[in-house]
C-alpha cells in the first residue's frame, strides 16, 4: 500500500503533468539541492512526507536482505546493492505490468528490435533515475550509512555486446520506452558477455565475463514463455491434410526459455521490455544413460543446448565457431518470431495478412537476417499459407539496418553450413533467390544479355566465394535487402556509401527502399545521469530540465557560451569530473596525474580502421618534441594526459599489437622525469559502459580519427559532444553531422575525404611520406619502446609497401593530424575560447538524442505510434 502511494505520488503521473514535469534533477545530492528546481516544485512531496517514504524504503531494503539473502545487518556495499536492486525491481515490475496491461487492451502495432547484442551496462542508477526514485533511494541509503554511488558500484555490467552496435540497441530501448512506443527488444541471454580485458606485462589478456553468478535482479524468468528450436535433420515432401507440404524434422532440438528485462522510460509510466532467450535442453537429464554408468552422455544434451547461449560472439575463425554463431542467430530469431506470432494468434487468430499492421521487425545488422527465411517457413510450412501471400507479409514486416562497410563484418554463410544446420531454410533461401533472379531478369530486360547476366550474378543472394570458387555462400545482406521494406544506414555519409557502393545495384533498382537514420544516444544515461553536475548547471541556465527529453532545448546554451561567469561554472564541473577520472587512473596505474593537463581521450574497440596507432604516433612525436625543449620551453607547452582504452577481438592479432604499443610507449613516457609533468599516456583496461560513464564527462578532447568512409557512424562521438568535449576528427561517420551542428570552425577536422580514398590507396606505394613519419617508424623499429620484433609487423603494415599496404592511409593523414594537434594546443591556451567551444558542443548536441532517431524510425519505417498507459 505504502509503495503504491510512493510510486504514484513521486512519479507525478496521477497529476497528468506533461512529459517534462517536475523532474527531480539528476544528482546524487539529496533533496535540499533538488529544491532549487525551477519547474513545478509543488508537485514534489513535502520533506515531512518524504522522510516517511525513505523509512519505508529503508525497511524494504533491509527486508529484502533478510528474506532473500538471509542477511541481518552489517551489510557490505555489495549487500546494500542487492537489497536496493531487489527493492527497486518491484517498482519496475509494477510499472511493467501496468504498461503491458494497457498495451494488451489497446493492441497497438509493435516494433520488435531483433539484435544479437544489447550492451546495457548497469541498471540500478538508470532505473532509479528513470523512475524518478533517486531522492527516496539516495536518502534511504544515506540513512542506512551508505552512498548510492558506492552501492551502485557493486553492480556488474550487462555486457551482452561488443561495442557501438550493441550499445545503440540499448539506447534505442531507452528512447522507445521514453517515447511510449510499443516495442520490445529481442536477443540472447548470454551466460558470458563480452570478455573482461586485463593487461599482463602490457599485453591484453582475456578473461570470461561471469556476470550472472550473483543473480540478476533486473530480469524475470518467464516459465510460461518457452519455444522449441530445431537444427539439422532432413526435409521431406508430404501430403498434409491433402496438401503437399515441406516437413522439416530436425535432428536436434533445444528449448528457448524467455527472460524479461523491463526497460523503464523516463518521465512516463511506460516500462517496455527486452526479452532475452536462454537455451536449455528439451530433456533435463538422461537418467537411463546415467543409470547405465554413462555420466558424460547423461549430461551431453544439457551441455550442447547450453552452449548455444553461453558466449557472446564466439571466435568465428574456425568452422565450429562459425556454426555456433549461425546457431545463435537462428536460435533467437526462431524463438522471437514464434513468440510474436503466438501472441498475434491469441488475439487475431490465423489472420496473418493483418500481421504487418500489428508487428514489424528491425534487423539490427545482418545477424538476425535468417528471420527472412524463418518467417517464410512459419507462414508457409506451419501456417499453410501460399508462398506469395507469405512473401508479401514477410517483406512488409521486416526492415534492415546496415552498420558497417567492413567486408569482414558483412556476413556470408557457406551454403554447406547453412544446408547442414538449417536444411529447410536453405531450401527457402534458394526459392527466394530463384524468384529474385527471375524477377531481375524481367526487370533488366533492356540490358544486353551478357550485361544482364553479369548484373544478375552480382546480385544473386547465393554466389561463389570470391576467394574460393568451389564454395557457395549465402549473402545475408542481400537476403536482408530483398526481404525487407526499408534499408537504412546509420549516418548521412554512411547511408550514401550504402547506396553508392555497398548495395548500389540494389539501390538502383529500389531507390525508395533506402533511407538514412543518423544514430543517437540516450541523453539520460549519457548526460543527465552520468554527469549530474553538468546537468544541474544546464537546468539552472535554461530554467528547466525539459532538455532531458527534448534535447533541442540545449541550443539555449549558446546564449551563455561567452558569458565568463557561466564559463567559470562550466569549467568547475569539468574539473570535478577530471578529478574523478584522475582518481581512477591512480587506482589502476598508481600514478598521480596533473589535473590541469588537457585530458585527451580515445576509447573504442581497437581496430586498424579506427587508427589508435595514428594517435600513438602523434603522442610519440609530442614526446620527442618535449625532449628537445629546454625546461623553460617545456613550461610553455600544453600538458596532456592521453588515455586510450578498448578491447581487441581475441583473434585480431594486429589490434593486440596496437594495445602493446600503447602500453609500451606509456611505460617510457610516464617515467621520464623530464617530460612526465607534460605528457602521459595510459591504457585503461576493460573499457565498458560503466568506465565510459566516468571517462566521457571528464574528457576535454576526444579522438574520432577513422579513415574517411570507414566508420559507419560512431556513437561515442555524440556522448563526448553532449558532455562538452571538443572533437578531433576525420570527415567520417557522424563526425560530419556533429561538426555541422556544432559549427565546423569549433571542431578539429583533418585528413583526406572519403571520395579520395580509392585513388589514394592505389597511389599509396608511391606516396612520399613525411620525414617525421619516417623518423617515428625508425624509432619503433629500432626498439625505442622495446619489443622490436613484436612491433615489426605493425611497422610493416603501414610502412613497408612490400608487406603491408597502409590500407587505412595513416601516412596520408599523418601531417594533417600533427597540424591539427598544434591547433588544439593553441586553442587550449586560450581557455575562454576553449570553454566557449565546449559549451557550443553541448548546445549543438540536440540532434544526437536517440529520441530523435527513434522518432524517425517510428515515423518513416515502423509506422508505430505512442501508446502511454495512464498513471
Ligand atoms: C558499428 C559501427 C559504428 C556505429 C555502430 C552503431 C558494427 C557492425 N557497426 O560506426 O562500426 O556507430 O555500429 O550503428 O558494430
Amino acid at each position: 500500500m505504502a509503495y503504491r502511494q510512493l510510486q504514484g505520488t513521486n512519479r507525478g503521473f496521477s497529476t497528468g503533468a506533461p512529459v517534462a514535469y517536475s523532474r527531480p534533477m539528476p544528482g546524487r545530492v539529496g533533496r535540499s539541492a533538488l529544491r532549487v528546481q525551477a519547474v513545478a516544485e509543488a508537485e514534489r512531496p513535502t520533506a515531512a512526507k518524504a522522510s516517511g517514504f525513505e523509512e519505508v524504503v529503508t525497511t524494504d531494503i533491509t527486508s529484502k536482505l533478510k528474506y532473500l539473502f538471509g542477511r541481518n545487518g552489517d551489510y557490505t556495499n555489495a549487500d546494500a546493492y542487492q537489497g536496493t536492486a531487489w527493492s527497486v525491481r518491484e517498482k519496475l515490475i509494477d510499472s511493467f505490468n501496468k504498461t503491458h496491461e494497457h498495451w494488451k487492451k489497446e493492441d497497438p502495432k509493435f516494433i520488435y528490435y531483433l539484435s544479437a547484442e544489447f550492451l546495457m551496462g548497469r541498471s540500478l542508477t538508470n532505473t532509479v533515475y528513470n523512475l524518478g526514485l533517486e531522492g527516496e533511494y539516495g536518502e534511504a541509503l544515506r540513512e542506512m550509512g551508505y552512498h548510492m554511488e558506492k552501492v551502485a558500484d557493486a553492480e556488474r555490467d550487462a555486457a551482452l555486446g561488443n561495442g557501438g552496435l550493441g550499445r545503440l540497441a540499448a539506447c534505442f530501448l531507452d528512447s522507445m520506452a521514453t517515447l511510449d512506443l510499443p516495442g520490445w527488444g529481442y536477443g540472447i541471454r548470454y551466460k558470458y558477455g563480452m570478455f573482461k580485458q586485463g593487461l599482463k606485462d602490457g599485453y591484453q589478456v582475456e578473461m570470461p565475463d561471469i556476470w550472472l553468478t550473483k543473480g540478476n535482479p533486473w530480469e524475470v524468468k518467464r516459465d510460461d514463455v518457452k519455444f522449441e528450436v530445431g537444427f539439422g535433420g532432413r526435409v521431406e515432401r508430404k501430403k498434409v491434410n491433402g496438401k503437399e507440404m515441406s516437413v522439416w524434422t530436425p535432428s536436434e532440438k533445444v528449448i528457448a526459455q524467455g527472460y524479461d528485462n523491463p526497460i523503464p522510460g523516463y518521465a512516463t509510466p511506460t516500462t517496455s521490455n527486452l526479452r532475452l532467450w536462454d537455451a536449455v535442453p528439451v530433456h533435463e537429464f538422461d537418467l537411463s544413460a546415467f543409470n547405465a554408468g554413462d555420466y558424460d552422455r547423461a549430461m551431453l544434451e544439457r551441455e550442447r543446448a547450453e552452449g548455444i547461449s553461453a558466449v557472446l560472439y564466439p571466435n568465428d575463425s574456425t568452422p565450429e565457431g562459425k556454426e555456433l554463431r549461425l546457431k545463435q542467430q537462428y536460435f533467437f530469431v526462431c524463438a522471437s518470431l514464434q513468440d510474436v506470432m503466438s501472441r498475434f494468434r491469441a488475439v487475431h487468430g490465423a489472420n496473418w495478412e493483418a500481421l504487418p499492421e500489428k508487428a514489424c521487425f528491425q534487423l539490427n545488422d545482418t545477424h538476425p537476417t535468417i528471420a527472412v527465411a524463418e518467417l517464410m517457413r512459419l507462414l508457409v510450412d506451419v501456417e499453410g499459407l501460399e508462398w506469395d501471400a507469405a512473401w508479401t507479409i514477410t517483406t512488409k514486416c521486416l526492415n534492415y539496418t546496415n552498420h558497417t562497410v567492413m567486408p569482414e563484418a558483412l556476413e556470408k554463410w557457406p551454403v554447406k553450413v547453412m544446408a547442414k544446420m538449417l536444411p529447410r531454410h536453405m531450401e527457402i533461401i534458394e526459392v527466394i533467390n530463384e524468384g529474385w533472379t527471375k524477377w531481375l531478369g524481367v526487370h533488366l530486360k533492356d540490358l544486353k544479355s551478357e550485361e544482364r547476366a553479369k548484373k544478375i550474378a552480382a546480385m544473386s543472394i547465393i554466389h561463389a566465394n570470391p576467394w574460393n570458387a568451389d564454395e557457395m555462400l549465402v549473402n545475408m545482406a542481400y537476403l536482408a535487402v530483398v526481404g525487407s521494406s526499408a534499408v537504412n544506414g546509420v549516418a548521412a555519409i554512411h547511408s550514401n556509401i550504402v547506396k553508392d557502393e555497398i548495395l548500389n545495384d540494389f539501390y538502383e533498382i529500389f531507390p525508395s527502399k533506402f533511407q538514412n537514420k543518423t544514430n543517437g544516444v540516450t541523453p539520460r544515461r549519457w548526460l543527465a545521469w552520468c554527469n549530474p553536475e553538468l546537468a544541474h548547471l544546464i537546468t539552472e541556465a535554461l530554467g528547466t530540465s525539459e532538455w532531458i527529453n527534448d534535447t533541442e532545448k540545449l541550443a539555449g546554451l549558446r546564449a551563455f557560451a561567452t558569458d565568463p561567469a557561466f564559463q567559470a561554472k562550466w569549467a568547475a564541473v569539468k574539473k570535478t569530473k577530471k578529478a574523478k577520472l584522475a582518481e581512477l587512473i591512480k587506482k589502476i596505474h598508481g600514478d598521480d596525474v596533473n589535473q590541469n593537463a588537457m585530458f585527451d581521450i580515445q576509447i573504442k574497440r581497437i581496430h586498424e580502421y579506427k587508427r589508435q596507432y595514428l594517435n600513438v604516433l602523434s603522442i610519440i612525436w609530442r614526446y620527442k618534441q618535449l625532449k628537445k625543449m629546454t625546461p623553460e620551453e617545456r613550461k610553455a607547452a600544453v600538458p596532456r594526459v592521453c588515455i586510450i582504452g578498448g578491447k581487441a577481438a581475441s583473434a585480431y592479432d594486429m589490434a593486440k599489437r596496437i594495445i602493446r604499443l600503447v602500453t609500451a610507449v606509456g611505460d617510457v613516457i610516464n617515467k621520464d622525469p623530464e617530460t612526465k609533468d607534460y605528457l602521459r599516456l595510459y591504457f585503461l583496461p576493460d573499457y565498458n559502459v560503466t568506465l565510459a560513464e566516468t571517462i566521457i564527462p571528464a574528457a576535454e578532447l576526444s579522438q574520432h580519427i577513422s579513415t574517411a568512409g570507414t566508420e559507419a557512424s560512431g556513437t561515442s562521438n555524440m556522448k563526448f559532444q553532449m558532455n562538452g568535449c571538443l572533437i578531433m576528427g576525420t570527415w567520417d561517420g557522424a563526425n560530419i553531422e556533429i561538426a555541422e551542428e556544432t559549427g565546423v570552425e569549433n571542431v578539429f577536422v583533418f585528413g583526406v575525404r572519403a571520395e579520395e580514398i580509392n585513388q589514394l590507396r592505389k597511389d599509396r606505394k608511391s606516396f612520399k611520406t613525411d620525414p617525421r613519419w619516417d623518423e617515428l617508424m625508425k624509432d619503433i623499429e629500432g626498439g625505442m619502446f622495446g619489443d622490436k620484433d613484436y612491433f615489426k609487423p605493425l611497422v610493416d603494415s603501414v610502412n613497408n609497401m612490400k608487406v603491408g599496404n597502409d590500407w587505412f592511409l595513416l601516412a596520408n593523414d599523418f601531417a594533417g593530424y600533427l597540424a591539427a594537434q598544434e591547433e588544439v594546443d593553441a586553442t587550449y591556451k586560450d581557455q575562454s575560447e576553449w570553454l566557449r567551444r565546449s559549451i557550443m558542443y553541448t548546445a549543438g548536441s540536440g540532434k544526437f538524442s536517440s529520441d530523435r532517431t527513434i522518432r524517425e524510425y517510428a515515423e518513416d519505417i515502423w509506422h508505430v505510434k505512442p501508446a502511454r498507459p495512464s498513471a
